[in-house]
């Protein structure tokens, strides 16, 4: 490789490598300086990120929120030093939670320098919401290339509901950079069949093959012939032989944005650790440091001065700027006039995409709510929430979702008149059909809430774990997501203990920052849904039954909208004054109810607590918290149809939970419901004991 002066005179050749090598060294450097990282990646893959984003990407460093930017997902996350040195490269500004520009650097030099350090805007993966610029958290292989299927959903449906004949209101397109990890993973071969199926045209993956993974070389795992594979599922399949080669690359790109009705994938074939003479191609690159004299030899490949550290030579920035920067700015300076036009001609339209880019909720957004009367007999929690989805998404346009595949057991279908489904033919359908692909689907319902819109996805909640990883991201991401997950415990009685979830609520409860709501009863539900509709950074689960629930007579017992404080006092003796609680959740509030009743009229003085949600209600104030359990009343017996795990926080060292400790099984739910003990005199006989009334 020819020696380059930093400090000449250049070309715009010699600026564009040296702009790649700037990439380089600062990722060498802060992973020397952290002494943990990744280099080898950002050495390969800086002349395409290069490409992707100084050549193709209408992208305006000056509001990395404009609503109709191409989005960047480094699917790769260990690989995230690309996207500091690039974010820092092109001056990218910082946004606070508020949406308001900061007129500070997203990612700058010292933060670079304190990379993966406490408070540093470079941790060692992409993060959303803590970094402006990053489009979506990445790190778990696969996450990122099946987010951004959401990502390209969004933005046809986008299209379809909002562009006009002369307004192309949105018109972006998604670029993707992952690996070999992110194409071994199984949620990024849902995504991919699901975006072939749904043609996306607007989603670009540039898939790195190194043919390098941590453990060595891929051939120790992973052979099958990835062009043929994409090609299957109905992709747009190109290659590129030379990772260095930029002319090659902005073609393919450019081929990528002619494609009509397939995604595409570039195949890039590179060399990990590109430039380092001991290092090039071997794992040894992947997740280590060079070390001093690697990273000397290295740069003096590349032609950089080799004493010098975190170098940003004249030129650099400004070549950036002449790129990206001005294309950038001037592709949204056209857009914030065209959308100026669009507001006089289309106000209402416009109102709505200023809403739905501040997660707002439109006026009038819960009216019509159904009220249930009260019922014995009662209605199941999903068709409660069936009839509150269908009036919601009338009521809120950019509302949408759908199943993997059980939108019938759900409840989850839109079915009024003109809902529609999101097809390749019908871009402005509310129903999605994720097929039997519930991690992608979760990842893409976190794709479509990157894109703001607000979206549902729903499967058995059993099946919730095969959608965890992707529930997680939502919970760090601080997304608005929803998920309906129904038959939440034994309901289905005789599908047996492959389907009926034990631990699930509690490990959901374990995520931070995730709502899990378990409704008692259809106007919990209503009440359950009016919460969550109004979270703008917080995911929720929805745990809601198979089988009809008793409808509680309101007049009789407290309202519904107790479930906004996550826990409520149902029902109390006369006078209030309880001796004993009784906490249930989802199917076991009526049955606490009725246990309840018996006490009563044994003249034994219990109260009934409605908790659908643990973390609404640890973040009450205490005393609100305390009014609910009384400190002093030791008495508790918690009942759920759930693992036991985590209630004693509730009923404390004395009290009694009535839950699950082992797997279910297959019997019709009477019959379980007294195997486990899911029977009211089993409560009753538990609050006698601990009153020593027996
Ligand atoms: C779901 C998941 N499993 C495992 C890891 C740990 N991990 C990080 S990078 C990596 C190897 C990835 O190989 P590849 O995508 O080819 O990246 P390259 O080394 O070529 O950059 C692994 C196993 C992870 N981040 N996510
Ligand atoms: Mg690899």
């Amino acid at each position: 490789m020819s020696i380059m002066n930093v400090a000449a005179p250049r070309t715009d050749a010699e600026l564009d490598q040296l702009s790649i090598n700037t990439i380089r060294t600062l990722s060498i450097d802060a992973v020397e300086r952290a002494k943990s990282g990744h280099p080898g990646t950002p050495m390969a893959l800086a002349p395409a990120v290069y490409t992707i984003w100084n050549r193709a990407m209408r992208f305006d460093p000056q509001d990395p929120i404009w609503p109709n930017r191409d989005r960047f997902v480094l699917s790769n996350g260990h690989a995230s030093m690309l996207l500091w040195s690039v974010l820092h490269l092109t001056g990218t500004c910082a946004v606070n939670p508020d949406y308001e520009r900061l007129g500070q650097p997203s990612v700058s030099l010292d933060d670079i320098r304190r990379f993966r350090q406490i408070g540093s805007k470079a941790p060692g993966h992409p993060e959303y919401h803590w970094v402006s610029g990053v489009e979506t958290t990445t790190g778990p292989l696969g996450q990122g290339v099946a987010t951004s299927v959401g990502m390209a959903i969004a933005q046809k449906w986008l299209a379809d509901r909002y562009n006009r004949p002369g307004f192309a209101i949105f018109d972006y397109d998604i670029y993707v950079v992952c690996g070999d990890g992110c194409l071994m993973e199984g949620v990024a071969s849902e995504a991919a069949s699901l975006a072939g199926h749904l043609g996306l045209d607007n989603l670009c993956w540039v898939y790195d093959n190194n043919h390098i993974t941590i453990e060595g070389d891929t051939s120790l795992a992973f052979t099958e012939d990835v062009a043929t594979r994409f090609l299957a599922y109905g992709w747009n399949v190109l290659r590129v032989g030379d990772a260095n080669d930029l002319e090659r690359i902005e073609h393919a790109l450019g081929v990528f944005r002619e494609t009509k009705g397939r995604p595409t994938l570039i195949i890039l074939d590179s060399h990990i650790g590109y430039g380092a003479p001991h290092k090039h191609d071997t794992a040894a690159a992947h997740g280590e440091p060079l070390g001093d004299e690697e990273v000397r030899l290295t740069k003096r490949s590349y032609g950089w001065p080799e004493d010098a550290q975190f170098l940003v030579p004249d030129g650099v920035r400004e070549h950036f700027a002449a790129g990206v920067g001005a294309r950038g700015a001037a592709a949204r300076s056209q857009w914030t006039a065209l959308f100026a036009s669009y507001r006089a001609a289309h106000p209402e339209l416009a109102t709505e995409i200023d809403q739905m880019q501040r997660r707002d909720l439109p006026a009038g957004w819960d009216r019509n709510l159904p009220v249930f009367p009260a019922d014995p007999k009662g209605i199941a929690g999903r068709d409660a929430s069936g009839k509150v989805l269908n009036v919601l998404a009338q009521n809120i346009p950019w509302l949408l979702g759908g199943s993997a595949d059980l939108g019938p057991s759900n409840k989850t279908t839109l079915t009024y008149e003109g809902a529609g489904s999101f097809q390749a033919g019908s871009r402005g359908g509310k129903n999605l059909h994720f097929g039997i692909r519930e991690h992608a689907m979760a990842a893409t319902v976190n794709g479509l809430s990157l894109s703001k819109l607000r979206a549902f996805g729903a499967t058995f909640f059993i099946f919730s774990d095969y959608a965890r990883p992707a529930i997680r991201l939502s919970a760090l991401m601080e997304l608005p997501t929803i998920f309906v997950f129904t038959h939440d415990a034994m309901g289905d009685g005789e599908d047996g203990p492959t389907h009926q979830p034990v631990e699930h609520l509690a490990s959901l409860r374990a995520i931070p920052g995730l709502v899990t709501l378990r409704p008692g009863d259809a106007n919990e539900v209503v009440e359950a849904y009016r919460y969550v509709m109004q979270l703008r950074h917080q995911p929720a689960v929805l745990a809601l039954s198979r089988q009809p629930l008793p409808t509680l007579d309101r007049r009789v017992f407290a309202s519904a909208a107790g479930v906004a404080r996550g826990a409520y006092v149902l029902a109390d003796p006369q006078g209030g004054n309880p001796e004993v609680l009784l906490i249930a959740s989802g199917s076991e509030v009526s049955l606490a109810v009725e246990a309840h009743e018996k006490l009563l009229a044994e003249g034994i003085r219990s109260r009934v607590v409605s908790m659908p949600s643990w973390e609404i209600f640890d973040h009450q104030t205490q005393e609100y918290r305390d009014s609910v359990l009384p400190p002093a009343v030791k008495a508790r017996v918690a009942v759920e149809q759930a693992s036991t795990f985590g209630w004693e926080r509730y009923v404390g060292s004395s009290g009694r939970v009535i839950g699950m400790t082992t797997f279910g099984a297959s019997a019709p739910l009477k019959a379980l419901q007294k195997k486990f003990g899911f029977e009211p005199d089993r409560v009753v006989t538990a609050a006698r004991q601990l009153l020593g009334k027996q």
